[in-house]
């Protein structure tokens, strides 16, 4: 990290949505973590704010089933997704998943950008796929971070990155490499969401 890197000085958790319809708890800038299941989005907000326990994470997919959000520095507010993907998920609680993030993004007027994770070692799903095409649809700027990068050596890491990049046919910079154990990653992470933030 920089010496221009920003830290967060405040966090709280302040309001989950389990249902379509419903309203996040402020009318704040939010800034999404979308990502498949058990790709690391609980994990990275937990990194990005410095606070280990704040969202719950688990060895197994499917752990966070609702909306959350968690507000930063009184200033906008991070938001955990479920996610999804998860095969083994009965087909009901994978629609209303589904169902509940697409609701939110698409009726929340607040968010500025989503943060969409692939996990270095999995590579972009078909999932992945149908979600940058939402995206795309609703017109929310989106930055892309391979997750879980200390579990790679450089040479896949780069072939990782190569792929993605050119599946996406996305810019170098519009991916960031990332691990939540090392830290790798996530000073130029929270860079780029503050200057999202900053961004008319
Ligand atoms: N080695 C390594 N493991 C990680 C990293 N980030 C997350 N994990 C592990 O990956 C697993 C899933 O992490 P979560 O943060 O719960 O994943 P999630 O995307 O929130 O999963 P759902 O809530 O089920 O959608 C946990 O066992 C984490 O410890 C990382 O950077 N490196
Ligand atoms: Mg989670």
């Amino acid at each position: 990290m920089n010496k221009n890197t920003p830290t967060v000085r405040t966090v709280e958790f302040v309001g989950a949505i389990g249902a379509p319809g419903q309203k996040p708890p402020s009318k704040l800038p939010q800034i999404a973590i979308a990502g498949r299941s058990n790709v690391g989005k609980s994990t990275l907000v937990n990194r990005l704010v410095g606070r280990k326990k704040l969202a719950r994470t688990s060895k197994r997919p499917g752990r966070t089933q609702e909306i959350n959000f968690f507000l930063v520095d009184d200033r906008f507010l991070l938001v955990d997704l479920p996610g999804y993907g998860f095969a083994r998920a009965p087909k009901n609680i994978k629609k209303r998943w589904g169902r509940l993030i697409q609701s939110y993004l698409r009726d929340s007027q607040q968010v500025l950008g989503i943060v969409l994770l692939v996990d270095a070692r999995r590579g972009f799903s078909t999932d992945d796929d149908l979600m940058v095409e939402y995206i795309e649809e609703l017109g929310i700027p989106t930055l892309f971070a391979l997750t879980k990068t200390d579990k790679l050596k450089r040479p896949a890491r780069k072939k990782a990155c190569e792929q993605l990049i050119s599946t996406l046919g996305i810019d170098a910079d519009q991916l960031v490499e990332t691990s939540a154990r090392t830290g790798e990653g996530i000073g130029t992470l929270l860079e780029s969401l503050y200057a999202l933030l900053e961004s008319p």
